[in-house]
């Protein structure tokens, strides 16, 4: 690419972070190293000093690895990426090093649920003050702030009710407090919504799920606005230790280059399986942030350029409806995770979410009958015959 050019995501998913190896591969290398070998002792203290460029070791640095942050902080429009073992690690990475005893978290209550848990159990425990807000509502994020309040953390669209907070009003209310706002990017990808154009200081991904988009490799990924939080972070992950690997690194990084065109093909099956399912007789509800009927359609049209591949709907007949769906699909796998090109779908209440209270789970929207679909690249019309004679079984 064209140095200062600015590229269409089409062509960044392609391009960005290609390598520029003394071989001139188009591919990048895999440096399935854990370790590099210093020319002499001046050059090893020349780099342990960070007065050359190079790399030492490969939990602080490989170029494999180089190229998957580039490509992802390209895509973000971010300073540098930081690209961890999970998408978990990443989100404990940013936690441990912004928060600290006494200091406050603000957090969307549609989040994934280990990362809900990961707040109210370790940081709990740790002196961190937790307020959990239907960030959808952003008088809730206002009323939630406090003098300690350090971080606004927004999931959006939120793991599993596709509940879609104002990033832009989020991001001014968490600067008002001088507290930073993270959001995870996950259920967007890079493609469809850009929290650092909006005004977040720091995105994570789930690289797991549209990132790789193949169901192969478990990853996250954190890109800094700011070459002060990057560093920051950087010193943060390479002692906490969650780093990825360089294989797994050249595998999420060759999926990203078909992120745009699968991505557009996610948008356009799940449109059309969201209109399916909301005229339905087995489903009460569809949550889907591209219909007119979701609650916050209007803030979806304004932040996101499509509206992904996740739905969520209600089915008749409560737990058993959700079972009876479950048992019976044959083209949609039974799994949790999401994000890749083939459809997976899963029953909340009983898989992803049961490591939270029935009541927990009421407060955050997640009732028995819910049903996650995460829409695959397949052929839309087949899909939606599936989810037919999967429903018309309730
Ligand atoms: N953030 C979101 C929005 C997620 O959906 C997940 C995983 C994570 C973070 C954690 O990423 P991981 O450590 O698994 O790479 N979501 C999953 C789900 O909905 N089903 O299985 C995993």
């Amino acid at each position: 690419m064209e140095k200062g050019k600015q590229y269409t995501d089409d062509t960044k998913s392609v391009h960005a972070g290609m390598s520029d190896d003394e071989h001139l591969s188009v591919s990048t290398p895999i440096y399935q190293t854990s370790t590099f070998k210093f020319k002499n002792a001046d050059h090893g203290a020349r780099l342990f000093q960070g007065r050359e460029d190079g790399y030492i070791y490969t939990r602080m640095g490989n170029p494999t690895i180089q190229a998957l942050e580039q490509a992802v902080a390209e895509l973000e429009n971010g300073y540098k990426g930081l690209a961890c073992a999970s998408g978990m690690a990443a989100i404990q990475t940013i936690f441990a090093t912004y928060l600290q005893a006494g200091d406050h978290i603000i957090c969307s209550e549609a989040v994934y649920g280990p990362t809900h848990t990961l707040l109210a159990t370790v940081f709990e425990k740790f002196g961190v003050e937790i307020s959990f807000v239907n960030s959808e509502n952003t008088r809730e994020i206002e009323q939630a702030v406090r003098p300690n309040t350090k971080i606004v953390y927004i999931e959006t669209p939120g793991n599993p009710t596709l509940a879609v907070t104002d990033l832009q009003a989020a991001a001014g209310i968490a600067h008002q407090a001088n507290a930073r706002l993270v959001v995870d990017n996950t259920f967007s990808s890079p493609i469809l919504q850009k929290p650092l154009n909006l005004g977040a200081d720091i995105v994570l991904h789930s690289m797991t799920k549209f990132l790789n988009g193949h169901a192969d490799v478990v990853g996250g990924m954190i890109v800094a606005k700011t070459s002060e939080d990057y560093k920051t972070m950087r010193k943060i992950l390479n002692l906490l230790g969650g780093v990825l690997g360089p294989m797994n690194s050249f595998l999420v990084h060759r999926g990203i280059k078909t992120l745009k065109m699968r991505m557009d093909r996610h948008c356009q099956n799940a449109n059309k399986i969201a209109e399916f399912l909301e005229q339905h007789n087995k489903v009460e509800r569809v949550l889907y942030p591209g219909l007119p009927s979701h609650p916050q359609h209007k803030v979806a049209q304004k932040q996101m350029s499509g509206f992904g591949g996740m739905i969520s709907f209600e089915v008749t007949g409560g737990v058993e409806g959700g079972k009876t769906v479950m048992n019976n699909v044959q083209l949609c796998q039974l799994a949790v995770s999401l994000g890749g090109v083939e459809t997976l779908i899963q029953h909340p209440a009983s898989m992803t979410h049961a490591i939270l209270s029935r009541e927990e789970r009421l407060e955050a929207n997640i009732t028995d009958g819910l049903v996650r679909l995460s829409v695959g690249v397949e052929d839309a019309q087949e899909l939606i015959d599936d989810l037919d004679q999967a429903l018309s079984k309730i």
